[in-house]
Formats: C-alpha cells, sequence, structure tokens
C-alpha cells in the first residue's frame, strides 16, 4: 500500500487533546504479538497525521500506548513517510538548537524549544528490521518531540513554568471557545 495516497488509506482516527491523561503516560514496546496490531495501526498513523496536517505523529496520540511513531517532515514535496516501531535515541549532539515547535494535541500552540542539533535513532521498521537514522534541522526535532511522547513528555515541558501555563490556559480557552461553536 502507498502510505501517501489518499484513497488506500484507512479512515483517519481522532487526535487526543492535551489534557487527555493518556498523552502523559509511558508507551510499551512492540513485542512479535502486537505484529498485527502495528500492522493496522501504522496506515492509520499515516492517514491522521496527514489530514491533520502534520509532520509526525505517535501512537498515544490516537489512543495506543505501544512505541510507534510515523514522520513525513516533506508531505507536500515528495513524500517521505516513515514508520519507528520502538525507537531510541542512541546517540545524540552536545551542540543544540532552537526551533519552533507545534503538537497535534495542542492545536494552534507554537514555542521557541532547545534540544540537541542531531540526533541517531535505533529503530525497528514495519517489517521488524533494525535500522538506524541519523537527523539534523526539522528531522531531529520531530524524532525527539515524537519519541518524546512515547514518554509522556510534551513540549511545553521545555518551557518554563510561566510560558507553559500562559500556553496551556490558551489551549484551554481556545478549546472551550471551540465546543462552544
Ligand atoms: O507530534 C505532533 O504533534 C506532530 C507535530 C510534530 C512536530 C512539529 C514541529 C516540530 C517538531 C515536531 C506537528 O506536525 S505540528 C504541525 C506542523 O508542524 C506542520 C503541519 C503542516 C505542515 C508543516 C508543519
Ligand atoms: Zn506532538
Amino acid at each position: 500500500m502507498l502510505v501517501t495516497d489518499a484513497e488506500t488509506l484507512p479512515k483517519p482516527l481522532p487526535i487526543l487533546i492535551v489534557p487527555d491523561p493518556t498523552l502523559r503516560k509511558t508507551a510499551r514496546a512492540v513485542t512479535p504479538a502486537d505484529a498485527e496490531a502495528v500492522r493496522s495501526l501504522i496506515p492509520a498513523m499515516f492517514s491522521t497525521m496527514y489530514k491533520a496536517p502534520g509532520i509526525g505523529l505517535a501512537a498515544p496520540q490516537v489512543g495506543s500506548l505501544l512505541r510507534v511513531i510515523v514522520i513525513d517532515i516533506a508531505p507536500d514535496k515528495t513524500p517521505s513517510p516513515i514508520a519507528l516501531v520502538n525507537p531510541e535515541v542512541v546517540a545524540k549532539s552536545d551542540e543544540l538548537a532552537t526551533r519552533e515547535e507545534g503538537c497535534l494535541s495542542l492545536p494552534d500552540q507554537y514555542a521557541e524549544v532547545t534540544r540537541p542539533a542531531r540526533v541517531k535513532v535505533r529503530y525497528q521498521d514495519e517489517q521488524g528490521i533494525k535500522r538506524e537514522i541519523e537527523g539534523d534541522g526539522l528531522l531531529a526535532a520531530c524524532l525527539q518531540h515524537e519519541i518524546d511522547h512515547l514518554n509522556g513528555v510534551l513540549f511545553v515541558d521545555y518551557l518554563s513554568s510561566l510560558k507553559r501555563n500562559m500556553l496551556l490556559r490558551k489551549l484551554a480557552k481556545d478549546q472551550k471557545e471551540r465546543r462552544g461553536r
């Protein structure tokens, strides 16, 4: 299946929004017994990410506590979808980089986040083959952001408590207005 082909993708899943408690839980490692679940989860996650639209998505954002993330940092250009099962950061640079991040679980909220500029991530692909990916720039930020989701960590956790509380209050206000519409 071509994961970027809208006609062959499954129905998008609802995305959990902060403060949903699932977003604060730690996802568990995928085992061979999860093969069937992961085979249907990954296309559903791509479908959800492309529809949002976003450049990444982690399983807890759609209510699954399995260690699975999907990424496509160039969805409008040449699509380059990557599904990562049991991803782990195995190396990170001392050099840091700051960039603006958003999160599909905190709609319309953005903030500058500082993280290691480059990372190497070990993971299994959809077939269970062990692979590594190394990245900098947006790819490095996205990999770290999505792996954080698997550990119940959100980008707002890197902000000062003042900035975090302002952003969370704004989110709550926006969501209340959206529900009232
Ligand atoms: O995990 C998520 O909530 C997805 C998030 C990933 C991310 C964005 C920015 C830096 C690090 C990680 C998003 O995709 S937010 C939406 C977004 O950034 C975007 C959407 C459409 C086109 C381009 C970017
Ligand atoms: Zn996010």
